[in-house]
């Protein structure tokens, strides 16, 4: 008898533990408080900005487990990504090269692209010739397009929407790589990392164009309109369109 008692005792728990996860689950959320910050994609450094936080499903798949993430991740504020991805990330699967083949009325030459993890800073080498001994402002411009030769390529890359910047700066277009520098001998070469492009996501820069300009670029200390916008950098002498590469360089 009181062994009875005891089970449909224990079955009524389960059923009150089983109602309560599901209405639990089915609960509609309240609608979340939005400030009226502008529609901004922040990354790190910016005022609010929290490292994202991972969380991770229940069961694991596999042997590899679903992560959902939000970012940026930052308190009353709607985030503008949302991703649901398994870890380990399986980017070493995929294509992480890229090269441009750049060309002009006199400079040539080719800037390659390789990054090794989705998050990973973007390694950029390069070696172009017959250019200007000095400086030569040097971005990723939005259009992999070249029917009006370099001019259709459009302006910087800017999916974040700010202004011109260094490269060192945190506000900045994405294709703001600044200047590479020419020698006497008019050669250019470079070998940088960047934070801000990627090879893949909202930051990709595969199918854009890189650009090589015939002036300096001022970095947006300039003073003008103009330095916030292009960096006064000048015509566009040689250009290129970015696309997957094998990764053996
Ligand atoms: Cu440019
Ligand atoms: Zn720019």
């Amino acid at each position: 008898m009181a062994a009875s008692v005891l089970r449909s005792c224990s079955i009524v728990l389960v059923l009150a533990a089983y109602v309560s996860s599901s209405s639990r689950t089915a609960r509609i959320l309240p609608p979340a408080v939005y400030n009226n910050a502008p529609d901004l994609v922040l990354s790190a450094g910016y005022p609010g900005w929290n490292k994202p936080t991972f969380r991770k499903a229940p069961k694991p798949a596999e042997g590899r487990f679903l992560y959902y993430r939000k970012n940026p991740k930052v308190e009353k504020y709607r985030s503008a990504v949302h991703e649901l991805y398994m870890r380990p990330y399986n980017y070493a699967d995929f294509e992480h090269s890229a090269v441009a083949v750049v060309k002009g009325e006199k400079v040539e030459g080719v800037v390659r692209f390789q990054q090794s993890g989705p998050a990973s800073p973007l390694r950029i080498t390069g070696n172009l010739t017959g250019l200007s001994p000095g400086l030569h402002g040097f971005h990723i411009h939005q259009l992999g397009d070249t029917t009006n030769g370099c001019k259709s390529m459009a302006g910087h890359f800017n999916p974040n929407k700010v202004t011109h910047g260094a490269p060192t700066d945190i506000y900045r277009h994405s294709g703001d790589l600044g200047n590479i520098k020419a020698g006497l001998d008019g050669v250019a070469v470079f070998d940088t990392l960047d934070k801000h492009l990627s090879l893949n996501g909202i930051s990709s820069i595969i199918g854009r164009g890189v650009v090589v300009h015939q002036g300096e670029d001022d970095l947006g200390r300039g003073g003008d309109s103009g330095s916030k916008k292009t960096g006064n950098a000048g015509g566009r002498v040689a250009c290129g369109v970015i696309g997957l590469s094998s990764q053996a360089v």
